[in-house]
């Protein structure tokens, strides 16, 4: 059994964030019904198509373990049978443009009147206030939401970072609203309302920056590559590939970084594992130095300290590093690309990675569910063809017959 087992959610999601956090509700066993648009579907299933007429990988890679079916939910008799799951389903999610369900009729007070115990969970690019009506995509988020501003070199621009913290974040935060909505209505019988905006993820996953604006107010940020000789402003200033911790780190080139844009590692000089990192590097002297045996003592030759740390990880490969400094207890992570990423054995075995079979593409691989519950593991199937379980879904979820299903095709409603 799994641990979603027997709860259904009405899926209105749509592009990155809200099929995100459907698809992880679909791992842990909810059934998932995506309803979509007649004739389109979810707009992502033909963007950045790299096979034509085949559902893109933006879609598959979203979408898998749910269900599809097509309704025309502008339409008087599809209205009439988006009303029926609402009744049946224990979640409705969406992640439309503000007030696009409301424009079809289907207001908070509207959806609980028509199943009280139905938890509405959306996600909108802002909360209430003066930019709640917006549209939001990703990049929209990282920028309003504290991560642009805080990412890349200082004398750099703004830089939005490859992770789509704002959509696939925003999209876990939501699944976390919803079954912990579930969670409530155990005790109070009644559904809620969960709303998460991407601005707020992105904040809340720029915590650390919010801390060293405050400490601004006391000093200098010492850890950052502008101590000691360049100036900080009035806000949290881009701090490169410095650690958000408190022990010092960068990312110091390896051997072939010439040829192999990927050929980097990350070293944390932590206190703890000094000794051994500066032995390794042929710096026992900085040992017996009171310039440099105190982590206080650094602070002012941090750039310095990874230079010296450079000049040791360009004489071996990235791996080999890494191989060096494990057993030193000195935390290093080399930088790996996508392509070893796919390759990487471990994260096949783990399911991490892992290759889907599609019927029009064939197979491709998609990261799996990266929660790994031991007594709900997640097996992850193929995304539905537009409109795939229509006809499943109206007899088996509303009890529709055949007749009945055709004349909702006929009059255009699925
Ligand atoms: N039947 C009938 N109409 C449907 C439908 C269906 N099954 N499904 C969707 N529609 C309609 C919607 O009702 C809406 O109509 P109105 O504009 O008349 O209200 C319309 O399709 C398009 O919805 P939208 O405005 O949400 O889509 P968009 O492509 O213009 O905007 C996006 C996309 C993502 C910018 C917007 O949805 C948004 O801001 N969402 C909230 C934030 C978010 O999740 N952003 C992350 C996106 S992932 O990168």
């Amino acid at each position: 059994m799994k641990a979603l087992e027997g709860v259904r959610i009405l899926d209105m999601t749509h592009v990155q964030s809200g099929p995100t956090c459907t698809q992880l509700l679909a791992w842990f066993g909810a059934d998932v019904i995506k309803v979509e648009r007649p004739g389109t579907g979810d707009p992502t299933r033909a963007q950045l198509r790299d096979i034509p007429d085949v559902d893109s990988l933006y879609f598959t890679m979203l979408n898998h373990n749910k269900r599809s079916i097509t309704l025309n939910t502008k339409h008087e008799n599809g209205k009439a049978i988006f009303t029926r799951l609402i009744e049946v389903c224990d979640v409705l999610a969406e992640n439309f443009a503000p007030g696009a369900l409301d424009r079809m009729g289907f207001s908070w007070e509207r959806i609980q009147e028509i199943n009280p115990r139905i938890i509405y969970a959306s996600v909108k690019g802002f909360g209430p206030g003066p930019y709640e009506d917006l549209k939001v995509y990703e990049n929209v988020a990282q920028c309003t939401g504290g991560g642009a501003s805080t990412t890349g070199f200082p004398e750099g621009p703004p830089v939005v970072a490859g992770a789509q913290i704002g959509d696939s974040g925003t999209g876990v935060n939501l699944a976390l609203g919803i079954v912990t909505a579930l969670f409530q209505r155990e005790t109070t019988g009644r559904g809620q309302r969960v709303v998460c905006a991407m601005q707020d993820t992105v904040l809340n996953l720029c915590r650390v920056k919010l801390r060293d604006q405050q400490r601004l107010a006391h000093g200098p940020l010492t850890e950052y590559p502008q101590y000691p000789d360049g100036t900080f402003g009035e806000a949290t200033p881009r701090a490169g590939n410095a650690s958000g911790g408190g022990q010092p780190g960068w990312i110091v080139k390896c051997k072939g970084w010439e040829t192999d844009p990927d050929a980097y590692i990350y070293v944390i000089a932590q206190a703890a594992a000094f000794e051994g990192l500066a032995k390794v590097i042929g710096h026992a002297d900085w040992l017996e130095d009171p310039e440099w045996n105190t982590p206080a003592a650094r602070l002012d030759k941090i750039e310095r300290m990874f230079d010296e740390i450079e000049k040791w990880t360009l004489t071996k490969a990235k791996f080999e590093v890494m191989k060096i400094l494990n057993p030193l207890n000195i935390p290093c992570g080399p930088v790996l690309s996508m392509k070893e990423l796919a390759e990487e054995p471990s994260l096949r075995a783990t399911g991490t990675v892992v290759e889907v079979d599609h019927p029009t593409r064939g197979k491709y691989l998609s990261v799996g569910n990266p929660i790994k519950l031991s007594d709900s593991p997640a097996d992850v199937r193929r995304s539905p063809l537009l409109g795939e379980h229509t006809d499943e879904v109206l007899r088996g979820v509303l009890g529709m017959d055949d007749q009945a299903i055709a004349a909702a095709k006929a009059d255009g409603a699925v």
